[in-house]
């Protein structure tokens, strides 16, 4: 059963359980009592800097206890807050924050924030002065305003910014939490970025069940895992685990999501002792929408408690917890949702056997020679081969039939590409079999959680 709230999550767990972990740094714990000092006193510096309710609050950095300790306090303050990827262009955020009704920045390092933009101070954790908490900052709970910013990684155009409440991360949590088991005494790595969807969700699992966070320099990844009861990983993340010899986990259970997610990684996992959830999930909907337990099905299961799902022409539509109030746009929530509440995601799927089966994004969908090319269908394919970690399939521009794939591939020491066509053989139909085959430049896995088709297309197009 979920958890009500009467106060901000935090606040709530330092009266019910002050000096319960709420959270692990490194090796250090952290009370709930003390993380609510903290929060109190950064809202306090805030504050003084002259951050108030209703404004809009950008968090440029990598995870980090002060990214997370910024994360809380603007939104105790009734800020709203947008986690910044801090290897988004400048260019980009110049144009972004003002559309975003940005009035602050903050970064670990100085930043040159746009002009309409002021910045707040740095802070490390040792200069809170925790001591004088009793002067509480705190806009009323429960929140029913917009609060969180969260960027799409649309496909073209500027990023969208999916606007959540507090409430509506919360109640995602839950959902999920009624099937996984996740309870007080375990402990979730953040194990990926709050300027992603995925790393707000495991914030609003953790306080939905006032267990452990746990806040870690993620390389090396067993590390970083070490003690660790559960952690949110994309597929790419736990190939490169299973390759360390990761026996000192005593990980319960593994969350993976962001990208289809081969049987044969769940399997192997398997193996060494990690037991997997398959989950579908995406910004607008404040994380994972659909999870199971990892079986011999490339399925994504069913909706999980509160939301519904419908196919319709194939493209998977969604509604319930968790949902977006919208898009912000210069001040005004933009519905993303049609007039019965459903959000329309552009992926295709299928149900087959009561379950959910993720074919790939509408948008990627490109014709060959009169021919439809799903370019996930290959990159499923491509991915079972041992030495390739992570595979795109883009169309070139081609004059006997109009489009062809070619495949840019991350691949482990070894892989012979030109041998790879051979080993497609059979496995898909001839017309899918890509022209070409690159490997992935490193530039490309820099961003954030994800490789950016749109700038695998353009690399491919800049080498003809
Ligand atoms: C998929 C997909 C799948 C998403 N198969 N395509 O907490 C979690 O749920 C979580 C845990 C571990 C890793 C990631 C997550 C996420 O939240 C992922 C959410 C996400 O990727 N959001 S997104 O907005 O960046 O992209 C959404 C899109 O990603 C979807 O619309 C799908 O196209 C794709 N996707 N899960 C195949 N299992």
């Amino acid at each position: 059963t979920s958890t009500v709230f009467s106060h901000w999550p935090w606040q709530q767990w330092a009266n019910e359980q002050p000096n319960a972990t709420a959270i692990i740094r490194e090796q250090q714990p952290i009370s709930w009592q003390h993380l609510a000092d903290e929060v109190n006193a950064l809202c306090r510096l805030f504050y003084h800097h002259g951050v108030r309710s209703g404004q809009g609050v950008a968090l440029s950095g990598k995870n980090s206890p002060e990214l997370l300790l910024g994360y809380l306090a603007i939104l105790q303050l009734g800020a709203r807050v947008l986690p910044l990827n801090p290897q988004l262009p400048e260019a980009l955020q110049a144009q972004l924050l003002p559309i975003l009704n940005i009035d602050w920045g903050w970064s670990i390092h100085s930043l040159a924030w746009p002009d309409s933009v002021k910045s707040l101070p740095s802070f490390s954790i040792e200069q809170l002065s925790t001591s004088n908490s009793r002067t509480q900052l705190m806009a009323d709970w429960p929140s029913v305003q917009a609060l969180t910013m969260t960027l799409t990684s649309g496909s073209s155009g500027l990023p969208k910014a999916a606007v959540h409440t507090p409430e509506a991360h919360l109640t995602n949590a839950a959902g999920l939490l009624q099937r996984m088991q996740f309870e007080a005494g375990d402990s979730w790595l953040l194990s990926l970025p709050l300027f992603h969807v995925s790393g707000q969700g495991v914030i609003w699992r953790w306080l939905q069940k006032g267990a452990t966070l746990v806040q870690r320099n993620m390389h090396p990844l067993d590390r970083a895992l070490a003690g660790c009861t559960h952690a949110s990983l994309v597929p790419t993340q736990l190939w490169r685990l299973l390759e360390q010899n990761a026996d000192k986990l005593v990980l319960k259970q593994v969350l993976l999501g962001g990208a289809s997610i081969p049987v044969e990684l769940t399997e192997r996992a398997q193996q060494a002792g990690i037991s997997c959830w398959c989950g579908y999930g995406m910004t607008e909907m404040a994380s994972t929408t659909c999870a199971k337990p990892a079986d011999a099905t490339a399925g994504v299961g069913m909706p999980l408690p509160g939301r519904e799902l419908q196919l319709v022409d194939n493209e998977i539509w969604l509604r319930g917890s968790g949902q977006a109030l919208g898009y912000w746009q210069q001040g005004e929530v933009r519905p993303l949702s049609d007039s019965q509440g459903w959000f329309h995601t552009r992926d295709r799927g299928e149900i087959r056997n009561g379950e959910l089966y993720i074919c790939g994004r509408m948008d990627n969908l490109f014709f060959s020679g009169g021919e439809g090319i799903q370019p996930e269908d290959i990159e499923r394919v491509l991915v079972i081969h041992p030495l390739i970690e992570q595979a795109f399939v883009v169309p070139v521009d081609n004059v006997e039939f109009g489009q062809r794939p070619v495949a840019v591939i991350d691949a482990l020491p070894g892989l012979d590409l030109s041998q790879l066509s051979i080993w497609l053989e059979g496995k898909i139909t001839r017309f899918q079999i890509p022209d070409e085959y690159y490997v992935l430049p490193a530039e490309l896995k820099l961003g954030g959680i994800k490789v950016s088709r749109l700038a695998v297309k353009e690399w491919v197009k800049s080498l003809s």
